[in-house]
């Protein structure tokens, strides 16, 4: 039986386990990437294992969620980054050089290879045929000391592609299709795999705009092929080299296909406050729009930007729209400047940011009161923009473009088609602003501002769990919701308790109060509980305020590692009607709980009074590190 490119790279990158769906496999991991929202933690963490040299072919740590520098905290953390990774054998790429997924496609992915990031997005890699995922700070930290990355072995879905985008429709609506077919959760457990003859008509960061928002379908990760035009994009990067051909076996068998006719897309839109709420552009068109966001992760490539670019150029934004522009990376800005299209963007009103996540992460650039704002991103989850009340849409650059010259929601269909952008050959190859690490055995001070507080450690379960439910919460609650971002919040990553006062300040101002006065607590949530963000603050937070446990209908993949790795219990309900009749306040009591952790798959716990039975279906490792009150603590312990 043949094999898909996923079970390919994965059985090559083996250690433990088999490839059987479901069941707990770990890997070899060949590259790891951090940002430095995460990665401050990540790396506090790698310390504290007391590796002195990162094990891995490569590990680069990127700025570029944290440089709006209002105070000292960023700058602080910048340096401590800095100077962490010289010591420890990782490339430093300054703030300023770009987005970590942009860059780490142009400079440093390899086909066939696996890549874990302190990121969800980690899988845009997948733009060029590398396995890249998702994962907490704590997971990526024991990648660089040379341990495996756990995982459940993925279902695999075929996503097959047939025929040729016809422009105005791209790239972000082949992804927004594919959401609006299988919606939030639709990826859970899985990993997409795009096949056909429509493949080889996307470029590679057409391919990484799609396998980067397969991070919102919940997917494990997303991969396209390696072939002649993955070739071309390594070529015009200056390294050929590591091109690898790729594909799935003609006879791979796959646990699911969704069918999709690129030619029949449509310009697409994911409206508020998820994306996943997908309409076409033509049923929204005449919203009158406030604020249209260009850049991210998912769309700030040249290719992109010159898309952007052509449609300005000669022409000029509608006086009540404020258009941001942020170029994925340095490389991109130094083309667009050299090629005259920067020119074409400011002479057409366009604001320029620099080339980071910004308003993506809610870093500056926040809409008006309940304003209108049109992103080329892939998150538009309540608040996230740093306004409560925005109306945030996800949207193609070209939709974007089109919306911000009408001063209203724009199929971009009216400019006919938009003529493909021209590209270098040649890309210009600089990278003096990623510094490499000192010489092993070199002397390194690492410096440590004020801002960076000791990580919260877990400890093991009780015996017996005796708590209230201090919070309920519904369905699909992000990790925004759980640990928001932004500007006010973003610079205290280094420093959890201050941070604690903020914990789901979305959808409850008292939580985090409540928690500390009570000391110790547990929440229940709905299905896909902690979706989105890798962020491990989601679950550290909550360690730091009291949460011992959080009983949800379903969980996301990485926040439940993160709740294990945190040393907090993470149950689900075996009839998920049961949550219905909790109410916040009941005692929730469990007998037994250490031994039902270590031992056993369900449990009946007396929530509210009444028998609830709850299942904890972990592996034996996690059940070990639940037991050690942690990852961190267990490999301490020598594991
Ligand atoms: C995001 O897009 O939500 C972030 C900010 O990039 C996060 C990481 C973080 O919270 O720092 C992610 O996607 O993992
Ligand atoms: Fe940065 Fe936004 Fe991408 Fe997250 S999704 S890495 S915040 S650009």
């Amino acid at each position: 039986m043949g094999m898909t490119l996923t079970e390919k790279i994965l059985s090559a990158h083996l250690v433990s386990g088999k490839l059987i769906p479901g069941e707990e496999i770990s890997i070899r991991i060949d590259q790891t990437l951090t940002q430095d929202a995460t990665g401050t933690m990540a790396y506090l963490q790698f310390e504290a294992m007391g590796i002195p040299r990162v094990k891995t072919e490569l590990s680069v740590a990127y700025v570029d969620h944290n440089t709006l520098q209002a105070g000292f905290e960023n700058a602080d953390d910048h340096r401590y980054l800095q100077t962490v990774t010289k010591k420890h054998g990782i490339r430093f790429s300054r703030p300023g050089n770009g987005i970590c997924h942009q860059v780490h496609l142009e400079r440093f992915g390899v086909p066939g290879k696996t890549l874990i990031g302190s990121d969800s997005h980690t899988p845009t890699a997948g733009g060029i045929g590398m396995l890249g995922m998702g994962a907490g700070g704590l997971d990526v930290a024991v990648a660089m000391g040379g341990g495996a990355y756990y995982l459940r072995a993925p279902r695999v879905i075929r996503v097959l592609l047939h025929g040729v985008l016809r422009s105005p429709a791209g790239a972000k609506d082949v992804i927004l299709e594919v959401l609006r077919r299988l919606s939030v959760k639709g990826g859970v457990g899985a990993v997409m795999e795009y096949c056909g003859d429509g493949v080889a008509n996307l470029t590679v960061p057409q391919r990484a705009t799609i396998t980067n928002m397969g991070a919102e379908l919940g997917a494990t990760t997303s991969i396209f092929p390696s072939d002649d035009v993955t070739r071309g994009f390594l070529r015009a990067q200056g390294r050929e080299e590591d091109f690898r051909p790729l594909s799935a076996d003609p006879d791979a068998v796959y646990a699911d296909t969704v069918e999709i006719d690129l030619g029949a897309l449509t310009p697409l839109a994911a409206c508020p406050h998820s994306p996943d709420k997908v309409v076409p552009v033509s049923s929204l068109s005449g919203i009158k729009v406030n604020q249209v966001c260009i850049g991210s992760c998912t769309n700030s490539s040249l290719a992109d930007m010159l898309t952007v670019a052509a449609m300005l150029r000669g022409r000029h934004i509608h006086p009540d729209v404020s258009l941001s522009i942020s170029p994925g990376s340095r490389q991109v800005l130094i083309e667009l400047s050299r090629c005259g299209a920067l020119a074409d963007m400011l002479a057409a009103g366009a604001r320029l940011l620099e080339c980071a996540c910004g308003p993506c992460i809610g870093m500056g650039f926040s809409p008006e009161s309940a304003g209108v704002s049109l992103r080329t991103f892939n998150r538009n989850f309540e608040g996230r923009s740093g306004t409560k009340d925005a109306q945030v849409y996800l949207v193609s650059p070209e939709t974007a473009v089109a919306s911000a010259l009408a001063g209203s929601i724009t199929d971009p269909t009216v400019y006919g088609p938009i003529p493909a952008p021209v590209l270098p050959e040649r890309f210009t190859v600089d990278d003096s602003m990623i510094l490499l690490p000192a010489a092993e055995g070199e002397e390194v001070e690492v410096v440590r501002g004020p801002n960076i507080k000791p990580v919260p450690q877990g400890k093991a379960p009780d015996r017996d769990l005796s708590e209230k439910v201090l919070l309920k919460v519904g369905d699909n609650i992000t990790t925004d919701h759980i640990m928001p971002a932004g500007t006010k919040i973003l610079p205290y990553r280094s420093n959890v308790p201050y941070l604690s006062q903020f914990c789901f300040r979305v959808s409850d101002e008292t939580f985090a109060e409540r928690a500390k006065a009570a000391g110790s607590c547990v929440i229940v949530g709905g299905g896909n509980y902690g979706q989105g963000s890798s962020r491990e603050h989601a679950a550290l937070v909550p360690l730091y305020l009291g949460v011992r446990a959080v009983v949800a209908k379903s969980f996301a993949r990485i926040h439940q590692a993160n709740l294990i790795n945190a040393g907090i219990v993470p149950l689900t309900f075996l009839d998920p009607a049961d949550y219905d009749a909790i109410r916040e306040g009941d005692a929730i009591e469990i007998d037994g709980f250490l031994d039902a952790v270590l031992n056993r798959d369900t449990v009946t716990a007396k929530i509210g009074g009444r028998p609830v039975v709850l299942c904890l279906g972990f592996t034996a490792r996690q059940r070990a590190i639940l037991a050690a009150g942690g990852l961190l603590n267990y490999t301490k312990e020598g594991n």
